[in-house]
């Protein structure tokens, strides 16, 4: 079955004042709606067409060729899409509990030092991209893709590896109506809208 665009779990304005409901209407309605029709085109007629979109961005180097490249923005797209929307939500932030803080404070030294660690990798990505926190060989890592390659990709292509469990668009489409140039903003707010239950979830696997 072809890739749908999944619905948001919160109203366009829910995420108020830290990201503004014009942003999240086009952000969710027109670019992620757009890499979910543009991946099913690329992906049509080969054998990836009805495979789980983590599953396609993993074995990219097995798409065809002539794919590759669109899959690889498209399917990329639609996944880190799907993680953010979910990763997010109305009167969240905080910080969080039980093994994923456990396993923070061991990979970081603390929350607070984890956050400025994720913030300076969200700051530093040059142009378009992604900040990452991902499980990677038992551990917690943060990292940076450019565009739409996720950590699934792999070190080789993506320059980052793991499995995501959280993820933090720095295009400017996310966040440049509230804060043009100034991406630290956008990341110091985007904390206060972190869903760490489901970022647990995430980790939980
Ligand atoms: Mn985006």
């Amino acid at each position: 079955m072809a890739y749908e665009l999944p619905p948001l779990a919160y109203p366009f304005n829910a995420l108020e004042p830290h990201i503004d409901a014009r942003t999240m209407e086009i952000h969710h309605d027109k670019h992620h709606a757009g890499y979910v029709a543009k991946a099913n085109a690329a992906l049509a007629g080969t054998a990836w067409a009805d495979r789980p979109v983590e599953e396609v961005i993993a074995n990219l180097a097995d798409v065809p060729e002539q794919s590759r490249t669109a899959v690889r923005n498209n399917a990329g797209g639609h996944a880190n899409h799907s993680l953010f929307w979910s990763v997010m939500g109305p009167g969240k932030g905080g910080a969080p509990m039980g093994d994923l803080a456990g396993a923070i404070d061991s990979a970081f030294g603390s929350l607070d030092a984890f956050r400025e660690q994720f913030a300076a990798a969200a700051a530093g990505r040059f142009g378009s991209g992604w900040a990452w926190l991902v499980v990677r060989d038992g551990s917690l890592a943060i990292c940076s893709t450019a565009n739409q390659d996720n950590p699934l990709m792999g070190e080789a292509i993506a320059g980052c590896s793991g499995r995501p469990i959280l993820g933090l668009d720095v295009w400017e489409h996310a966040y440049y109506l509230t804060y043009q140039n100034r991406r630290p903003d956008y990341i110091a707010a985007w904390w206060n809208v972190i869903d760490w239950d489901q970022v647990a979830r995430n980790y939980a696997g």
